[in-house]
């Protein structure tokens, strides 16, 4: 289950992960027939990448998952995939039930069972890189972009009207005041419902309302009013009944705010001590067990981390409960990596951005650990062409949720055209690592000089009142290479380039926050561009592939919890 909460308790609900038959070809599938024979000689775990698997390692091509299902005969149903990359293709009984081209995102389908008890589930997994087909990941992106089931997928028998998400915003966090709207199925528009609702243990409250654009509104008020917090990180339950069907949403009180360039959490300035994180592990590629989900946060709160930046794509729901029990601030974004003006004015590519945010959003709007709405990381901000796609996106997210703060990752620097967009300023900084002045002899003080540049056009521009978050900022070092020159790729350079880093961007109060780039070394190009990339690597983790930490993991730790402390 992806929920650590029975979110839908009178449901009839199966997770579908387990093991699968499995069949891997080379070449493309077609999206809308299943092939006459498919040679199920395999049988490989559900959540999974199979391009982890040394027989299949690296390899780009079409596989077929299948398994069966048994149902109530006739049942209506809903899938709910959690997330698969790089493009899926559904088939219930052979025939096409949908298409999943939202990488990493929630998906969901609705469709009838059909006659009979059991069912052949295949799910299409197309991870070749075809931009036609699927333009939201690329080749040049600098994370591997894994073919598989990445999360786990639920079927639900569904009641013939039902409850489908409650948003809870709080609304005035000291009285207990919160705004539910509750979006339901298969009620007719102007039709008055009858629901039940309660929130933790108290008592049950009846309402009548009207159904207007397949949603109903209403104001409530909860007796235990403790917020939620960092330090506390209280939950809530509301349990919601209507017909045959009922609901439960779980959420945290709580209120954030961008004011005189500062990020505020219930009225308190909160400075932020992040770190970046990829999906990704060498054997389970972007299909996360849970164990490394729990040892990841683990790890980045004993560093001393209050945030983490979800790079580069919507996260694991797992993911974000576990944020929400352990008072971990999050940014949460759509998928993108340096897309450029030709992505950013592709048809395709926009409305499957902006799908993505609509999923992203749907899915994650309770989780209070998701402070910041994320997208298109460091995509070409720096040309005019690029303002009405940073417009719709920004414009979008604010509308569908005001109660959070919208952002994306610039590498735009001083020349950024669309930080006016942004609640909270981004940048991501590399000086001192690529250069930034190629006649200096790679000088870890380079990054003094270039922020004196940046915090001038912040000056110039008028941004004062904006948080200035870097969003990224880290060096690599190769779990292991040590040197007493201190040279590049050294873990001692890595060491003193983060030190630096949190001297300067900490120590100031000019910057809300520093999210240093990266948690953990994750795989990445499988081109040419790996020469930059050393074992075809990203090697800037505070901690290796398999979580060894190296010589920075103890700055950063020293750096972080000396600041908190302050
Ligand atoms: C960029 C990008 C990251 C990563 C990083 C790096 O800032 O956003 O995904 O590629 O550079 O390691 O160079």
């Amino acid at each position: 289950m992806m929920n650590f909460y029975p979110q839908y308790p009178s449901r009839k609900i199966q997770d579908l992960g387990g093991i699968w038959d499995f069949c891997f070809t080379e070449g493309a599938a077609d999206p809308a027939v299943l092939p006459e024979k498919i040679e199920y000689s395999e049988k490989l775990s559900v959540p999974g990448c199979f391009d982890v698997l040394p027989r299949y390692a690296g390899k780009r091509g079409t596989a077929y998952y299948r398994t069966f299902v048994r149902t109530t005969p006739e049942a209506k149903l809903l899938m709910k995939i959690f997330g698969l990359g790089t493009w899926g293709a559904i088939f219930w009984d052979k025939k096409l039930i949908g298409i999943d081209a939202q990488p990493y995102a929630p998906v969901e389908m609705e469709f009838d069972a059909g006659g009979g008890k059991l069912h052949e589930l295949v799910v299409v997994i197309d991870n070749r890189f075809d931009f036609a087909r699927q333009p939201l990941v690329r080749e040049l992106y600098d994370f591997y972009c894994y073919g598989g089931i990445y999360r786990t997928i639920e079927l639900h028998e569904l009641p013939e009207n039902s409850l489908d998400r409650a948003q809870v915003t709080t609304t005035d966090p000291a009285a207990g005041k919160v705004a539910v709207k509750l979006l339901v199925k298969g009620f007719a528009d102007g039709e008055t419902i009858h629901l039940t609702y309660h929130f933790d243990d108290d008592a049950e409250q009846s309402l009548d309302l009207a159904v207007s654009g397949g949603k109903v509104e209403f104001d409530a008020q909860l007796a235990d009013k403790t917020i939620w917090s960092c330090e506390n990180p209280a939950l809530h339950t509301l349990e919601i009944s209507c017909g045959g069907d009922t609901l439960v949403e779980r959420f945290g009180l709580r209120v954030v705010k961008a004011e005189k360039g500062k990020i505020f959490l219930n009225g308190k300035a909160v400075k932020l001590f992040g770190f970046n994180r990829h999906e990704s592990h060498p054997e389970f590629g972007a299909a996360q067990p849970l164990e490394l989900i729990l040892e990841d946060l683990d790890t980045l709160k004993d560093l001393g981390a209050n945030f983490i930046r979800g790079s580069h794509y919507p996260q694991d729901q797992r993911f974000l409960d576990l944020c929400d029990e352990r008072g971990l601030l999050v940014w949460e974004e759509t998928i993108g990596w340096g897309d450029t003006i030709k992505e950013q004015s592709d048809a395709h590519f926009v409305a499957l951005q902006k799908e993505q945010q609509q999923l992203m959003v749907k899915a994650s709007f309770n989780h209070p650990c998701v402070i910041l709405w994320g997208f298109l990381n460091e995509a070409d901000s720096w040309v005019p062409e690029s303002r009405p796609l940073f417009e719709a996106m920004a414009g979008f997210l604010r509308a569908a949720d005001p109660t959070r703060l919208v952002t994306y990752a610039s590498k735009g620097g001083a020349g950024d055209l669309n930080y006016d967009l942004a609640d909270v300023m981004s940048m991501n900084c590399y000086a001192g690592w690529y250069p930034f002045k190629e006649e200096t002899y790679r000088p870890l003080g380079e990054l003094q000089l270039l922020l004196d540049e940046w915090l001038k056009f912040r000056r110039d521009a008028g941004f004062l009142d904006k948080p200035y978050l870097i969003s990224e900022n880290g060096a690599g070092g190769i779990y292991g290479w040590r040197d007493r020159f201190r040279g590049h790729w050294s873990e001692e350079y890595q060491a003193d380039y983060l030190e630096q880093s949190c001297d300067v961007f900490l120590n100031s109060d000019d910057f809300c926050g520093l999210c240093i780039w990266v948690y953990a070394d994750f795989r990445s190009y499988s081109t040419s561009r790996a020469v930059k990339r050393p074992r075809a690597f990203n090697n800037k983790g505070v901690v290796d592939e398999y979580r060894r930490p190296k010589l920075a993991y103890d700055v950063v730790k020293k750096a972080f919890h000396d600041f908190r402390k302050k």
